[in-house]
């Protein structure tokens, strides 16, 4: 869902339930609808309230070069739909751990679908990966975690879900430039407000782009005039994803991660310690195939558990498909998938599976404790974004623990 910024856990991951969702329930439908979605519908109030933006929205609009003749289509459609506030505050309450939502990202389905769109897509992904240098197997992945290969890209009216996000106001601003950009891709011809059919986080088509991306990076890869990401044929869509890849910065010949070895004592994970891999493996680090891992640029070190899982030689490719979202457990759900739909093995070494996912009571203690100790300044939201595992990193650092910044039981009992 390219366009569409998330701070999630590491360790844990929050499912993003707008898209890209591996695993939830989003994926159930057995084929994609022509038909939108109905609105549950609003109490008086909701609708006179939306009624009263819609007003002001107009002349917003209006300003920013949208046509009377498509604000008149495009309003006659949207309308407040109280089943996208609900999904919108539901977000929050998924959280589990990372073992979990990689189990059903790369699961046995999703792995058997995916070779078989490799198969009957085969020539245009080839094509794809040809223009834009982005391996075919990774856009195939991202097909395949955003909307399960095109099944379900969702059944929600865009314009109705944006309108209703941009007046509920919790984020109110970015989906109003949602919705003003799906009204110029309105304007452009390339859909009709009928036939824009999504998410209901407003997120479109095969690869789940999100209106402003779409203007800024979707493609004609079928060569017809229109940008159709929504119709049953995915090639613009691929392609847009591929293009979106590249203008991130993607780099042709580089893996998004290695999986390697750290020397007993390693205190040098994460992000923000970059090194080329000689130097890494001058201190240890070594791959698990064998073998020295070639010179691909600049890497870090990942622990996504903790001392006792896996851990990744990140390159500048994660951070690149970080874009399409930026949570490093759908990071690691598309690199892991690509590289079985490609041939490579998954993960050597297991993740610490008898780890319990924390309660949000539990996640939100750790933040107190580490607030009352001068760790932490962010909000006691339960969410262990990347803001509680520095305060993790830096308590770890005060303790003389190796700083992994893992959030799990083993640190809360040492917290207490
Ligand atoms: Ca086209």
């Amino acid at each position: 869902m390219p366009g569409k910024a998330k701070v999630l856990a590491l360790g844990l991951a929050l499912l993003p339930m707008g898209c890209g969702s591996a695993g939830s329930e989003r994926y159930v439908s057995p084929r994609p609808s022509a038909a939108p979605a109905a609105i549950a519908v609003a109490t008086p109030e909701q609708q006179a309230g939306f009624d009263r933006w819609a007003v002001g929205f107009r002349a917003r609009a209006a300003s920013k070069g949208i046509s009377p003749g498509v604000l008149n289509s495009a309003m006659r459609v949207a309308a407040y739909d109280p089943d996208v506030i609900r999904l919108d505050r539901r977000q929050a309450e998924f959280a589990r751990p990372i073992w979990e939502y990689l189990d059903s990202a790369v699961s046995d389905t999703r792995l058997a679908n995916g070779r078989k769109v490799l198969t009957e897509h085969g020539a245009v992904l080839s094509r794809i990966e040809a223009r834009y240098g982005v391996p075919k197997e990774v856009v195939a992945a991202i097909w395949g975690m955003e909307t399960s290969y095109g099944v379900n890209r969702g059944k929600k009216g865009i314009i109705p879900s944006l309108a209703t996000l941009a007046y509920d106001g919790r984020r109110g601003a970015f989906f109003e430039d949602q919705l003003i950009a799906a009204l110029k891709i309105i304007q452009a011809g390339d859909v009709d407000p009928a036939h824009m059919l999504g998410s209901w986080a407003g997120a479109m088509g095969h690869t789940q782009f999100m209106p402003t991306s779409y203007l800024s990076y979707a493609v004609d890869f079928t060569g017809d005039g229109k940008r159709d990401i929504w119709s049953d044929n995915p090639t613009d869509a691929l392609a847009s994803a591929a293009n979106y890849l590249a203008k991130m910065g993607w780099t042709t010949g580089q893996p998004w991660a290695v999986e390697v070895t750290v020397p007993a004592g390693f205190r040098e994970a994460g992000k923000g310690i970059r090194k080329a891999p000689s130097a890494w493996q001058a201190q240890g680090v070594k791959s698990v195939r064998g073998g020295r891992i070639p010179d691909h640029g600049a890497a870090s070190i990942l622990m996504p558990a903790g001392a006792n899982g896996p851990a990744l030689m990140i390159f500048d490719n994660f951070r690149v498909i970080s874009r399409y979202n930026n949570a490093d457990s759908y990071v690691m759900g598309i690199g892991l998938l690509s590289d079985q739909l490609a041939g490579r093995g998954g993960l050597q070494r297991p993740w610490p599976r008898s780890d319990r996912a924390l309660t949000e009571a539990e996640r939100k203690e750790i933040q107190r404790r580490l607030a009352d100790m001068g760790y932490y300044q962010g909000e006691i939201d339960g969410v262990t974004g990347s803001g509680t595992m520095e305060a993790v990193r830096a308590w770890q650092v005060a303790q003389g623990m190796a700083p992994d910044g893992y959030v799990n039981e083993a640190l809360l009992k040492k917290l207490r």
